[in-house]
């Protein structure tokens, strides 16, 4: 299909199928080269006059069939004609975002749509491409708003005096907006879904960490061996499990070292364990490093007949299979916890930094003992949010948000 966006839309459609056709209707033409008169091929068109469509301007449609030669024919007339030029790559949505269609965030979302590879990255990516990021972002703007207001109108009724002696440290509804930032922050973010939630597998050495890595990834990406210390360095294998994207890494096994290779490893296990979103632990319960994170499991099942320790969750047979079903099962439901919900929002590194520079004012106005410098922060905090959606125009809110608290002066 062979988008035309602009000013120009029309009439080019006009030049080629010789005639209009009727907004929003699909039309059967024959497109014709515009200065030869050449058939070019057998098309339906579309036409979407004004500025309702996906790029806020008029936009025509060509239907043509998918030879090489017959989109190169069509590109080729259109060339031609006065004002129009082959769009650079995004430029579409550049378009629908400057001409107010969509929010950045939205745009964003449409961008990481083009790349979803698993069914949570595609979910995620429709929720941000649908706006979601952009409405929670406006109901914390509105928020700070009213309490700015509240401020202002503080500052404008009260005496000198008072004004130095209050502060936002008890404000609730700052508090409340403060602990929806940091959640939103503790969430994984939209790189994770990409690359996948951080699966470590540790314990001690011969534990059955790399058999249990190769058992889940379906491969044989680690080394494994009855020797005790094999894996040495981090191993990380991607893996796709129930429709999300993990990244499952395996660590030397943690013990006092005994040479300084494995010493290295030794570190590097404990500060991957640090970085997991969950540690599948191959240990004694009671030495897991992280139970609220933790799945722990009593490995090579098949030869340790015991039964399920307490405090452990599974016993697992890498040599068998035995549990693995259940492993899987209990690491799906873990990490749904862990993945944005249907429709919930999950942010990039950029939303991230905003956010942070966002709750960084917003904790500098609970902390400023003169009301002045909190409605400055305030602002602040607006603008950092501003920079997420890629919105404007900040002024202009204000004073339709003011207007709104009837302040009255
Ligand atoms: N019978 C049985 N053997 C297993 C099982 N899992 C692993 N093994 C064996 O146990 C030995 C150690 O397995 P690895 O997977 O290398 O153990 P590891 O925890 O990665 O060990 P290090 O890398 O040295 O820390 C190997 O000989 C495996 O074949 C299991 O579930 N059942
Ligand atoms: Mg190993």
């Amino acid at each position: 299909m062979v988008r035309v966006s602009g000013p120009g839309a029309d009439a080019a459609l006009e030049a080629l199928a010789g005639r209009l056709p009727e907004p929003r209707r699909a039309v059967a033409a024959e497109l014709h080269h515009p200065q030869t008169g050449e058939l070019l091929d057998n098309a339906l068109v579309l036409r979407f006059p004004g500025t309702g469509t996906a790029t806020g301007e008029p936009v025509a449609e060509l239907h043509v069939h998918g030879g090489r030669s017959v989109v190169a024919a069509v590109l080729g007339a259109l060339g031609t004609l006065p004002g129009l030029r082959g769009a650079q790559p995004g430029e579409f949505t550049r378009r629908a975002f400057e001409n107010g269609r969509m929010d950045l965030s939205e745009a964003e979302g449409l961008s990481d749509l083009l790349t979803a590879e698993t069914e949570s990255q595609r979910r995620a990516a429709l929720a941000l491409a649908g706006g979601a990021l952009g409405r929670v972002v406006q109901d914390w703007q509105d928020r700070i708003l009213a309490i700015s207001a509240q401020i202002e109108a503080a500052i404008d009724f009260s005496d000198e005096a008072d004004v130095d002696e209050q502060n936002l440290g008890h404000s609730p509804m700052l508090k409340k907006l403060v602990l929806e930032l940091e959640a939103t922050l503790g969430r994984p973010s939209v790189e994770r879904l990409r690359d996948g939630l951080r699966v470590v597998i540790a314990g001690p050495p011969n534990a059955g960490k790399s058999s249990l890595l190769n058992w889940l990834a379906g491969r044989q990406a680690a080394i494994t061996s009855a020797v005790a210390g094999t894996t040495r360095d981090i191993v990380e294998a991607p893996t796709a499990i129930g429709g999300s994207a993990f990244l499952l890494v395996d660590t030397a096994g943690l013990r006092e070292a005994g040479d300084e290779v494995e010493a290295i490893g030794v570190e590097r296990a404990r500060a991957s364990l640090d970085a997991a979103d969950i540690v599948m632990w191959l240990g004694d319960p009671a030495d897991c490093p992280d139970r609220a994170r933790s799945i722990v499991i009593q490995p090579k099942a098949d030869l340790d007949l015991r039964p399920l320790l307490p405090d452990a969750d599974l016993r697992v047979s890498a040599e068998t299979g035995e549990g693995m079903n259940e492993l899987v099962t209990l690491l799906i439901a873990r990490s749904r916890r862990l993945l944005p919900k249907e429709g919930e929002v999950a942010t990039n590194k950029r939303h991230r930094d905003s956010l942070r520079e966002c709750l960084a004012s917003l904790r500098e106005a609970q902390l400023a003992n003169d009301l002045l410098i909190a409605s400055e922060c305030l602002r602040q905090a607006r603008a950092a949010l501003d920079r997420i959606t890629g919105r404007a125009g900040v002024e202009h809110m204000l004073d339709t948000l003011f207007g709104r608290f009837c302040i009255g002066k």
